[in-house]
């Protein structure tokens, strides 16, 4: 079977426009047969409509400006006042930790990230035990001073930011303008490792490149290094030995993040200079970012299993025929996908009736197996009078309008689209109630694809013109304020209406853009990741550092999404997701079928071992959903997490820690048989051959194409279904551990909105060597039986 390439696209157009006449036929000639020919002129005729319109925007004056001279620094909540003859910055501690930092008379709110966004807009209170002293060293600089942290402010405008014992975390001198532009720089040590913001095809430590923040579509491949993609979040973590700290920079006009060997320059092309800086370890960041911006909404437990997918199954009977091979070959599966091949023109909503006769009907079969559908629903509708959905969002106003007054549009799948303005309020009721038909179908989750948002051109940024007007949230503005929280606002009005159409359930949905809160609503995935050995070793990094952005619940297309996998590398990929929150198949339309058993026997028998893992483990992964959602430490986690003031955990970045129990070791390298893992101090049990190795240190373990090593740390308790029954795995401790981690399960009916049962469990070892779990909970005694492992 043929296997078109979906690499360039329409951006092979867009990105190689040098490479001559030659080269630009042939991109046009690929995308067009992707999109179609149709699209593709459509795309020529709005990429000229988009370009007239924005000459229409207004460039502002350019004026340099730097703070200037000192004038006065003056005591305000919870903080300080420094006045300069150009400028003024607001330094700010808050109640509940962390400092916020403002020019020019920025507040922290309107902002769309803040949690408080959602109902009563309240800024955090600001922590009124601060005080402000000096001048110190001969009239040179002031301190404000609270919990612990120091922030130290010049007579140039420098802020200095260490803890009260000493240790230095920031130096960012001071900021400078060009009329809207500003840049803001942060020296940092040169020891440290810089992570986070957002979805990056980038190593783990963001050092050495420049990062833009602005969503995008990449056109159907990324590889390592492209940039952006769909997700950006102005968020970084910073590791280094001197001390750990985050700083959010709420702000969502384009810009860039360059990360230097040891400073962190953020340049801006409008919004206002605000950020917040968070001293602690990446645990603590996450803590106080997710408590101001949202905690992870908690996915319903099915949401943690197996999930299949693919671009264009093209029937209901189609997708029967593949989950009946699931029981065929009884392999579990928890989520099946319908792409923009189960809608009628490729529209939102519009469910093609010839190929779904009786979606509802699919949907309730389907969970009578325990199977949950999950359909997708791009922005973007189809622009035609007589169209239900159009004339509806006309008639209550929905739409986003150019610099002209128009009803703005642009081209994706469906052909001429218009795109609902989510940052006005009646956008938002209006487009929540378009989810009733389907979850009155039994339709458990959605799936919002192409909202960065993404419409077809043949060059420049494939979005909406820049002059396109928002309403946010009636201020007012145009799409270089909104385009970033785009689809943010999309997945709000999402799960405002899902929770209000199916009361007592949580919604499940993943959406491929956002922006810094996003985890309130949805999780992610990597979108069209490279089907390559680079892009495997992507999907790990960058799901890690989306975790570090606040967004715990992600995974990549399993074999990459624009290419038909080797069988080795579609195993290692596999193995690999299994052990990440997003479990699923996925890939583009008119690759061959990559379902578990497409590749033959052999291969599913070298997966299989790590699908049934992720159903033993599933106890375990719904408790660290609720931590997620608790505290915002996401469920994957680089090995610096626990150990950040660990320099040689620091730079560890093939494997990573599932809660703080488990640590896997995949192997990402075509070939291997073997890996290097870096243990942890103390006890670690291989989970499948229960070998116990003694940390810190590296150790050489045997992979074999059908094994992905596992470890658990000595002292745990594991919560593990076995053989259906939820079965205690207690780990021995080594001798010489002081520390016994014990376990925790925390669940409920596995949705809803009830408070969940949380029940804890620690080994304890007496004088005579007599070994027990003890327990927390609401039992009498022990409920579950235990399975111990090792020896003492
Ligand atoms: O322009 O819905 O990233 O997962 O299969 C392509 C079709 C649109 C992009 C998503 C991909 C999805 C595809 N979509």
């Amino acid at each position: 079977m043929a296997t078109p390439s979906l690499t360039g696209w329409w951006r092979h157009i867009r990105l190689r426009a040098h490479e001559g006449v030659f080269d630009r036929a042939r991109g046009l000639l690929k995308s067009a047969m992707l999109v179609g020919w149709a699209n593709s002129a459509k795309a020529i005729i709005y990429t000229f409509h988009r370009a007239r319109l924005d000459r229409r925007l207004k460039s502002s004056p350019v004026s340099s400006r730097a703070p200037g001279a000192f004038v006065s620094a003056e005591p305000s909540p919870g903080g300080a006042t420094f006045t300069y003859a150009n400028a003024t910055l607001e330094v700010r501690f808050l109640a509940g930790g962390g400092v916020f930092l403002a020019w020019d008379g920025a507040q922290p709110m309107p902002s769309y990230a803040l949690a408080s966004s959602d109902h009563d807009g309240a800024e955090p209170a600001p922590d009124e035990t601060s005080v402000l002293a000096g001048p110190h060293e001969d009239g040179d600089c002031w301190s404000v001073t609270a919990g612990g942290v120091v922030v130290t402010v010049d007579r140039s405008g420098a802020v200095a930011i260490r803890t009260a014992d000493g240790k230095p975390l920031r130096y960012d001198p001071p900021p400078r303008w060009d009329g809207n532009d500003w840049e803001h720089r942060s020296v940092l040590e040169s020891d440290a490792a810089v992570l986070g913001l957002g979805g990056r095809s980038a190593p783990l430590d963001r050092k050495g490149r420049t990062y833009r923040l602005w969503n995008s579509d990449p056109g159907g491949t990324y590889t390592i290094g492209d940039d952006p993609l769909s997700l950006s979040i102005p968020l970084y973590l910073v590791v280094s030995d001197g001390g750990c700290h985050g700083a959010f920079y709420d702000n969502t006009h384009d810009g860039t993040v360059s990360v230097g060997a040891d400073e962190v320059t953020f340049a801006l092309t409008g919004g206002p200079l605000r950020y917040y800086v968070f001293p602690g370890t990446p645990a603590e960041v996450l803590d106080r970012y997710t408590q101001l911006t949202g905690r992870p909404a908690v996915p319903p437990r099915w949401a943690l299993g197996y999930h299949q997918c693919r671009w264009g199954y093209g029937s209901e009977a189609a997708v029967r025929g593949v989950v009946d091979q699931f029981a065929e070959h009884e392999l579990p599966l928890s989520g099946i996908w319908l792409d923009i091949d189960h809608l009628v023109d490729r529209a939102p909503f519009a469910v093609d009736e010839t190929r779904y006769p009786d979606l509802g009907g699919f949907a309730k079969d389907m969970l009578e197996r325990e199977i949950h559908t999950v359909v997708i629903a791009d922005p973007g509708l189809i622009r035609k009078r007589g169209n239900p959905t159009y004339d509806s969002g006309r008639r209550a106003d929905v739409f986003c309008r150019d610099v002209r007054g128009q009803i703005a549009w642009g081209v994706v799948w469906p052909g001429w689209t218009v795109f609902p303005d989510f940052t006005a309020p009646r956008a938002r009721k209006w487009w929540s109630d378009l989810y009733e038909g389907y979850l009155e179908q039994g339709i458990a989750g959605f799936w919002h694809d192409m909202n960065e948002p993404s419409t077809f051109v043949v060059t420049g940024d494939g979005t909406l013109p820049l002059s396109t007007k928002h309403d946010l949230e009636g201020r007012g503005g145009d799409h270089r304020e909104a385009h970033n929280v785009y689809g943010l606002t999309m997945n709000r009005a999402g799960f405002e209406g899902v929770s209000r159409l199916r009361p007592g359930r949580r919604p499940y949905m993943i959406s491929r853009s956002g922006y810094a809160g996003l985890q309130r609503y949805a999780g992610t995935w990597t979108g069209d990741i490279g089907t390559s050995w680079e892009g495997l070793a992507i999907s790990l990094s960058f799901t890690l550092g989306l975790g570090l952005s606040g967004m715990p619940y992600s995974g990549p297309d399993i074999g990459g999404f624009d290419q038909h996998p080797e069988d080795e590398l579609y195993v290692r990929w596999f193995q690999l997701a299994a052990y990440l929150p997003f479990f699923r198949v996925h890939c583009a339309a008119a690759l061959p079928f990559r379902e578990p058993w497409a590749f033959g026997p052999t291969v599913l028998s070298q997966i299989k071992p790590a699908l049934l893992e992720r159903y033993e483990l599933l106890p375990y992964w719904y408790t660290l959903a609720f931590e997620a959602g608790a505290s915002g430490a996401p469920y994957v986690r680089p090995m610096l997490w626990e150990h950040p003031d660990d320099a040689a955990m620091r730079w560890v970045d093939d494997q990573f820690m599932l809660g703080s129990s488990v640590l896997v070791a995949p192997v990402l390298e075509n070939g291997a048989r073997e890996r290097t893992v870096w243990l942890p101090t103390g006890r670690w049990y291989d989970r499948s051959t229960q070998q116990a190795y003694d940390g810190p240190g590296p150790v050489t373990v045997a992979a074999e194409v059908d094994r992905i090593p596992v470890f658990v740390r000595g002292g745990s308790v594991l919560p593990v279904t076995l053989d259906g029954v939820l079965t205690l795995e207690a780990y021995l401790p080594g001798a010489a551990d002081a520390d016994v981690p014990g376990g925790t399960l925390v669940a409920d009916e596995g949705d809803g909105v009830a408070e969940p049962v949380r029940e804890t469990f620690r080994i304890e070892i007496g004088a005579d060597g007599a070994r027990s779990v003890s327990y927390e909970g609401p039992a009498s005694e022990l409920p579950y039986p235990v399975r111990w492992v090792g020896s003492y």
